[in-house]
């Protein structure tokens, strides 16, 4: 079983979270957030991940500290499981659609932090989430998993939609590129030798 559990604490946010790679798609999330909080159990359920994110940030300077450190926490916790990352496909994508909006997210988890994010998205805020801050949780995300991330959506009217189609997408490429192959269980998959 890949599982992994992860303690942050800074004076900006306390970040308890668990995963299971091999799960059911069972969440138990909260941070404050509760449009992240239906985009965090969105991934759980469309990774097939279990997922416990238990955030508390100082949402009275604003949500920067804490989305960011969500996505920070998440890219551990899938770094720490994945652990010398032998066997796995590494590579994933998927392109999903959420009604009118359609979205693709490809990744690698090759250990070369990258993101590149194109959203789409023309409000300030979805829910009472700050939009502009999901780059910075999928930096955080990127960088702390170890994975170059590329998300775009390429058309859609509802804002809501558009970031929900990026969730299920990314959950996806997540769950192929975090996948084994049998064939290759003992291998890392490099030619270089090293992730
Ligand atoms: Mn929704």
């Amino acid at each position: 079983m890949r599982e992994s559990t992860v303690e942050r604490i800074t004076k900006e946010t306390q970040i308890q979270g668990s995963l299971r790679i091999e799960g059911a798609g069972a969440y138990d999330v909260s941070t404050g957030i509760r449009f992240l909080d239906h985009m965090l159990e969105l991934f759980s359920k469309h990774g097939g991940f279990d997922l416990t994110l238990k955030a508390t940030g100082d949402l009275e300077v604003d949500q920067h500290h804490t989305v960011e450190d969500c996505g920070i926490v998440l890219g551990q916790l899938f770094s720490k499981a994945l652990r010398d990352r032998r066997g796995i496909n590494r590579a994933g994508y998927f392109v999903q659609t959420m009604d009118e909006t359609l979205a693709v997210a490809a990744l690698d988890l090759g250990g070369r932090p990258t993101l590149v994010y194109d959203q789409q998205v023309n409000v300030v805020h979805v829910g009472e989430l700050q939009t502009e801050l999901l780059h910075d949780f999928f930096e955080g995300f990127a960088n702390h998993a170890g994975a170059n991330v590329h998300v775009k959506v390429l058309y859609g009217r509802s804002n809501h939609h558009k970031i929900e189609a990026i969730f299920k997408c990314f959950a996806r490429a997540l769950r192929y590129a975090c996948s084994t192959d049998e064939r290759l269980k003992d291998q890392l998959p490099s030619t270089k030798g090293l992730l």
